[in-house]
C-alpha cells in the first residue's frame, strides 16, 4: 500500500496544466528540475518566468522528512508555531542514535535505552501532531524515504543533507535546517533562491567493477566540494536509463558532498520496476499517466548546453572505480593511481576496516553484488585480511538479504553486521583503539570522510568507494589493490584474482520484513502530552532569541577565525555530542571546538581578549557573553560545508555571536544562520579575510541602514588602534532581513500563531 496515494494524484492531476503554462512562460522546452519547480509554485500555476541564481521564489513541497538528531530541534521548534496537526504529510526516522559497537540486537537494545527520553519524546510529538513515526531499528531516514515515500516529479524537504537521495525517484529532495522544515508543517511557503541547473549526460553503460558510485565519485572530483552551490545537478542520457533506481539514489545522495541543492533524474522503466517492487503499484500507474512529465523534454536532452549553465559528460563504458578522499569527499583517485598516489602521499596502505552500508548504498543490489565478492573469500581460499562491516539502509533490505543468505555469506568472510542506522558514518561507531589516535586506513561506501567523522579519530584516513570494492578492498587488506588487474595470494598459496561483482538489481523473490517499524499518528492527537523534564540533560524547551534592538553592532571581539574547511562537523561535532540534539545549552558545549585557529593552528583553544588567556570556544564565548560582549566568527571558503544541522547556526546564536563573516558559505548552513536571526556575510574582497588579526574588534556601521542588495561596512578595529574598512556582502531579501529583526524566523511565526488564537 502506498502512503499519501490521494496527495500523489494531486500533484500528477496539477502536473500539465502547470508544466505547459511554464514552458509557456519561459518560451522554451524545459528539464525535468524546472518542471518538478514551476509545478511546486506556492502561487500554484505558474504566472511569471524566474531567473536562475538570483529570484527567490516560494514553493510548497508536497512533504517533509526528519530524522531523530535533528528531529528534536524541529519539532521543539514547531511546538511554538502554534498549530496542532502538521500542514503536509510528515515522517520523523530514528536513525541517527544507534551507536554501533556489538552487533545489531545489543546495539539497539542499548540504544532504546539510553535514548529512551529522546525516543519517547518524538514518538509523542509525532503522534500529537499527526507526524508517521519510524521506530529505531526501521532504518535510515533516506532509504525508508526511498522505500516507502519518494515519488517521481515530487517535491519534498528534509532536516537532513542527504534528503537528496530521493532523487533518485526522480523527486526533487532538498535538505535543509529544522527552521525550513517548520515554515512547511506550519503550512506556509517554503523559499528557495531558483536554482541554476548542471546536466550530466551519461553516455555508455556500466560494467564490471565499475558502479554508480563511481559516477558521483568522478562528478565530486570535477566539481569538487563547493561546485554545485545553488544548482540542481539533473543526470540523463542512455546511461542513467539503463542503471537502476536505487544507483540512481546513490548519485543523488552523495550529490549533497559538492554542496547541489539536490541531483535528480527523469522518470523511466527502472523507477517503475522499482515502485512495484517496493509495493506501490499505485505510485507507478499513477506516475505514468503524466510520464512526459516527468522527465526532461526530448530537445534539452538532444542539445544540453543550450538549456543547463554547465554540462559534464561521463562516458560509463570507460569510468573506472575510484575512490576519493583522505578527509575530503572530493579528491578522487581511479583506483588504478590508488597505489602510486598512497606513496606519494605517505597514506597508509593498510587497510584496517571496510565498511559497508549506510543510507546511500545499501540497497539489494549493492549489498548482492558485495556479496558475490564476499563469497569468493570461501571459495578461493582467501582470508579477509581487514575487519569488515555492514549496516544495512533499513529493516526491509536487512530482513531480505538475511532471507537471501547474504548476511550468511558476510558472517562466513568474517564481517560484523550492525544495526539498521547510521552509526559508524556519523560517529555514532565505538571502534577499539580509536582513542589511541593512531594513524591508519580505512574505507567506507559513505559518503562523507571529514576528519574524525568516523570513529573521532583525527588520524584516521577514510577513502569512499563502491560497496563492491570495499569488499574487494577489504579482503585484500591493501588500499593500493586494483581488482581488475591484481592477484591475491590464497591459503593454498596460488595467486587467485576476484571476479567482476554481479548481483541483482531488485530481489527475485521480492523484499518483505516481518516488521518494517512504521507507528501511525493518533488521528486526534490533541490529548497526547509532550513531556520534557526540566531537569533533562537531552531535552530543553526552547526560550526565544532575542530581537534586534535597532542599534549598530560596536565592539564585537573576534571569537575565532577559522583556517581552512570548516564543515558543520567541525563547528557542531556528531558523535558523542549526538545525544544532546534536543538541549541547546548542552550541545553548544560543543561550538567550534572541531575547527582550526588560524593564528595557533590548534583547535579549541582562542585567546579570550578580555583576560589575554587561552581557552576553549565554548567558554571564550560564554565569557563574553556574560561580559555582555558581542563577538563575530570568521572563515575560509565553503563554510558550513556538509550536514544540515541547525545546532550549527543555533550554538552560536546561543552564545552571543552576532555575525559570521566568511569567504563563501555552503546553503544550507546560510540559511540557518539566517533563519536563527544572525548576520550571514560574505568578504566583499576575499584577501580582506588575512587582515583580520586575533585582538580584533569589528563595528558595524551601518547596519541600521541594513537593506536587500546593499552591502554592509565593517569597521575593524586592530590592537594597535588602526582601523581597516571593509566591504560585507549579504544576501539577504526583504523576508529575511525580517527574521534579522524579530531576533529568528521561529519570532515570526511564533507571533503570527499567537495572533491568529488571540
Ligand atoms: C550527516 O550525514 O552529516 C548527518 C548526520 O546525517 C547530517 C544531519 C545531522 O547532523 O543530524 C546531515 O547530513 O544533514
Ligand atoms: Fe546517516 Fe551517514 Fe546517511 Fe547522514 S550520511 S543520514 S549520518 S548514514
Amino acid at each position: 500500500m502506498a502512503f499519501d496515494i490521494e496527495m500523489i494524484k494531486k500533484v500528477y492531476e496539477n502536473m500539465a496544466e502547470r508544466v505547459d503554462k511554464a514552458r509557456d512562460l519561459v518560451g522554451r522546452p524545459l528539464t525535468l528540475s524546472e518542471k518538478i519547480l514551476y509545478s511546486h509554485l506556492w502561487e500554484g500555476t505558474p504566472s511569471q518566468a524566474f531567473t536562475r541564481g538570483k529570484d527567490y521564489v516560494d514553493f510548497a513541497p508536497d512533504r517533509v522528512a526528519c530524522q531523530d538528531a535533528t528531529a528534536q530541534m524541529a519539532l521543539l521548534q514547531f511546538m511554538h508555531a502554534g498549530k496542532a496537526k502538521v500542514a503536509v504529510p510528515t515522517t520523523v526516522h530514528c536513525d541517527h542514535l544507534i551507536q554501533a559497537k556489538v552487533d545489531a540486537k545489543t546495539d539497539l537494545k542499548r540504544a532504546k535505552e539510553q535514548s529512551n527520553e529522546v525516543f519517547d519524546f518524538l514518538s509523542s510529538i509525532s503522534n500529537k501532531y499527526g507526524i508517521g513515526f519510524w521506530k529505531p531499528g526501521a532504518g535510515i531516514i533516506h532509504q525508508v524515504v526511498l522505500e516507502n515515500y519518494a515519488f517521481p516529479g515530487g517535491m519534498m524537504i528534509g532536516t537532513d543533507s542527504h534528503t537528496v537521495n530521493a532523487g533518485g525517484l526522480g523527486m526533487l529532495a532538498i535538505g535543509v535546517g529544522g527552521a525550513d522544515a517548520v515554515d512547511v508543517m506550519s503550512g506556509m511557503a517554503w523559499e528557495l533562491k531558483f536554482p541554476k541547473l548542471i546536466g550530466v549526460k551519461l553516455t555508455g553503460k556500466l560494467s564490471g567493477w565499475t558502479a554508480p558510485k563511481d559516477v558521483i565519485l568522478k562528478v565530486a572530483g570535477i566539481l569538487t566540494v563547493k561546485g554545485g552551490t545553488g544548482a540542481v545537478v539533473e543526470y540523463f542520457g542512455e546511461g542513467a536509463t539503463a542503471m537502476s533506481c536505487t544507483g540512481k539514489g546513490t548519485i543523488c545522495n552523495m550529490g549533497a558532498e559538492i554542496g547541489a541543492t539536490t541531483s535528480t533524474f527523469g522518470y523511466d522503466d527502472s523507477m517503475d520496476r522499482y515502485l512495484r517492487a517496493t509495493n506501490r503499484a499505485e505510485v507507478a500507474d499513477a506516475a505514468n499517466t503524466v510520464k512526459e512529465y516527468l522527465t526532461g523534454d526530448a530537445e534539452v536532452y538532444a542539445n544540453p548546453e543550450q538549456y543547463f549553465d554547465q554540462v559534464i559528460e561521463i562516458n560509463l563504458s570507460e569510468l573506472e572505480p575510484h575512490l576519493n578522499g583522505p578527509f575530503t569527499p572530493d579528491l578522487a583517485t581511479p583506483i588504478s593511481k590508488m597505489r602510486e598516489e598512497a606513496e606519494k602521499n605517505n597514506w597508509p596502505l593498510q587497510i584496517q576496516v571496510g565498511l559497508i552500508g549506510s543510507c546511500t548504498n545499501s540497497s539489494y543490489e549493492d549489498i548482492s553484488r558485495s556479496a558475490s565478492v564476499a563469497k569468493q573469500v570461501s571459495e578461493k581460499k582467501l582470508k579477509t585480511k581487514a575487519e569488515f562491516t555492514i549496516t544495512p539502509g533499513s529493516e526491509v533490505v536487512r530482513y531480505t538479504i538475511e532471507r537471501d543468505g547474504f548476511i550468511d555469506t558476510f558472517d562466513k568472510m568474517g564481517g560484523t553486521v550492525f544495526a539498521n542506522a547510521c552509526g559508524p558514518c556519523i560517529g555514532m561507531w565505538d571502534r577499539e583503539g580509536a582513542e589511541k589516535e593512531e594513524r591508519n586506513t580505512i574505507v567506507h561506501s559513505f559518503n562523507r570522510n571529514f576528519s574524525k567523522r568516523a570513529d573521532g579519530n583525527p588520524n584516521t584516513l577514510a577513502f569512499v568507494g563502491s560497496p563492491e570494492l570495499v569488499t574487494a578492498l577489504a579482503i585484500a587488506g591493501d588500499l593500493g589493490f586494483n581488482p581488475i588487474t591484481d592477484k591475491l595470494i590464497n591459503e593454498d598459496g596460488e595467486e587467485v584474482m576476484l571476479d567482476e561483482p554481479t548481483g541483482n538489481e531488485l530481489p527475485p523473490k521480492g523484499f518483505d520484513a516481518e516488521d518494517p517499524g512504521y507507528q501511525a499518528p493518533a488521528a486526534d492527537g490533541s490529548s497526547v502530552q509532550i513531556i520534557v523534564s526540566p531537569t533533562s540533560e537531552r531535552l530543553e524547551l526552547l526560550a526565544p532569541f532575542q530581537p534586534w534592538n535597532g542599534e549598530n553592532i560596536m565592539g564585537a571581539k573576534l571569537l575565532i577565525k577559522a583556517f581552512g574547511k570548516c564543515t558543520t562537523d567541525h563547528i557542531s561535532m556528531a558523535g558523542p555530542w549526538l545525544r544532546f540534539r534536543g538541549h541547546l545549552d548542552n550541545i553548544s558545549n560543543n561550538m567550534l571546538i572541531g575547527a582550526v585557529n588560524a593564528f595557533n593552528q590548534k583547535t579549541n583553544n582562542v585567546k579570550n581578549q578580555l583576560t589575554g588567556e587561552y581557552d576553549a570556544v565554548p567558554a571564550t564565548a560564554r565569557a563574553y557573553k556574560a561580559a555582555g560582549v558581542p563577538t563575530i566568527v570568521v572563515g575560509d571558503h565553503n563554510y558550513g560545508e556538509g550536514s544540515s544541522r541547525e545546532h550549527a547556526a543555533m550554538e552560536p546564536r546561543h552564545l552571543g555571536v552576532k555575525a559570521v563573516l566568511v569567504k563563501s558559505f555552503a546553503r544550507i548552513h546560510e540559511t540557518n544562520l539566517k533563519k536563527q536571526g544572525m548576520l550571514a556575510l560574505t568578504f566583499s574582497n576575499e584577501a580582506d579575510y588575512d587582515l583580520i588579526q586575533e585582538d580584533d574588534t569589528f563595528n558595524f556601521i551601518d547596519l541600521k541602514e541594513f537593506a536587500p542588495g546593499k552591502a554592509l561596512t565593517l569597521q575593524v578595529v586592530h590592537a594597535d588602534g588602526t582601523v581597516d574598512t571593509i566591504v560585507a556582502n549579504h544576501s539577504y531579501n526583504e523576508g529575511q532581513i525580517g527574521w534579522f529583526v524579530a531576533g529568528s524566523a521561529l519570532n515570526l511565526i511564533a507571533a503570527a500563531g499567537a495572533e491568529a488564537t488571540a
